[in-house]
């Protein structure tokens, strides 16, 4: 038997039963895509296998009713929990018109819903940390008990838009939670000819906040780690720089081979810390979990990943007049 740290968290059993949850439901839609890809019936994907442990421990630290996310295009564990749905998710992937993200104009990934308040991104990466800083001021200058939660990945950390808007979030002490998903890799260039400091999280002082780097594999040292960076954006006390350390254990994308730039044993040797099988351990050691209570679990996520899959195939797509809809004013 393990210690018990969820409780020490505040973390019912339900609670990290659910988190398992969800982080299962995105790993499964995530590999339903891969193979919609190779059968030629969806045309990209960006997965985010490996990091549903920092996306869903961040995730479940924040308030799904007031607070807004910012995700990133791997951020499928974050728009999970916010509420977007495994059939939305398909929809998107299938480019259908009622993907709730963009009608199936965007590229999948580019993770929207107003009624869940998450904020749309834009291809060019890092775009979304001023704009979560921008929403963090909003809301302090209308008097709002809200955190912005916003995501990135570690070689877009070198990006000017994260630079400035941590610098004007630390200034203003707004209530931004800057959550870098260090996964090793930005596209084909290692995290070594990334940074010349040491972890992403050094970057924090220079724009006067805390940083922390947290092991991405565990669901719950994220959980804490977001957990105190909102208890201070909600004292008024600003903003905070999380670095997750986890291992992208697919290519970047779908149209990208890792082979040519990292070696199959780095990536072998990254799964046996695969957040979903060291949680799901966790979890039967802690007597959460049994073999039928995890069967129980796969099963029911199966069910929902095919009638996403199979709704999201039949559904029909957007007229192709639409794609001038929203561009030009009307
Ligand atoms: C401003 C900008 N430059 C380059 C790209 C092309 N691009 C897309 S993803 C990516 C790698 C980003 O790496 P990282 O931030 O570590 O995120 P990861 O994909 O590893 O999660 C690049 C260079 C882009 N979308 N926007
Ligand atoms: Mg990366």
């Amino acid at each position: 038997m393990t210690e018990n740290r969820h409780s020490a968290l505040g973390l019912s059993d339900e609670k990290v039963l659910e988190m398992y949850e969800t982080m299962l439901l995105a790993r499964r839609i995530d590999e339903r895509m891969w193979l919609l890809n190779r059968a030629g019936k969806i045309p990209f994907v960006i997965s985010c296998q490996g990091q549903e442990a920092a996306q869903v421990g961040a995730a479940f630290a924040l308030d799904k009713e007031k607070d807004y996310a910012l995700p990133y295009y791997r951020d499928m564990g974050v728009v999970l929990r916010f509420g977007m749905t495994a059939r939305e998710l398909m929809l998107s992937a299938f480019a259908k018109a009622e993907d709730p993200n963009s009608g199936g104009r965007q590229m999948p990934g580019h993770f929207g819903q107003k009624k869940n308040r998450i904020v749309t991104g834009s291809s060019p990466v890092t775009t979304q940390v001023p704009h979560a800083v921008g929403v963090a001021l909003a809301g302090k200058m209308e008097g709002k008990d809200l955190v912005t939660f916003v995501t990135f990945g570690e070689g877009s950390s070198n990006q000017g838009d994260f630079h400035e808007g941590a610098n004007f979030a630390g200034v203003h002490k707004l209530p931004v939670i800057f959550m870098c998903e260090n996964n090793k890799y930005a596209i084909s260039v290692p995290i070594e000819k990334q940074l010349a400091c040491e972890h992403v999280s050094d970057r924090a002082v220079g724009y006067g906040m805390p940083g922390i780097t947290v092991n991405g594999n565990d669901p719950l040292e994220v959980y804490g780690a977001v957990k105190e960076a909102a208890d201070r954006g909600r004292r008024g006390e600003g903003p905070s720089l999380i670095e997750t350390v986890s291992y992208r254990l697919t290519p970047h994308s779908s149209d990208d081979d890792d082979r040519s730039y990292r070696a199959p044993d780095e990536v072998a040797e990254a799964k046996t810390k695969d957040p979903i099988i060291t949680f799901g351990a966790y979890l039967k050691e802690n007597g959460i979990m049994n073999d039928e209570l995890e069967k129980e679990i796969n099963d029911r996520v199966m069910k929902i990943v095919n009638e996403a899959t199979d709704y999201a195939e039949n559904a029909p797509y957007a007229e192709a007049d639409y794609a001038m809809k929203h561009v030009y004013a009307e």
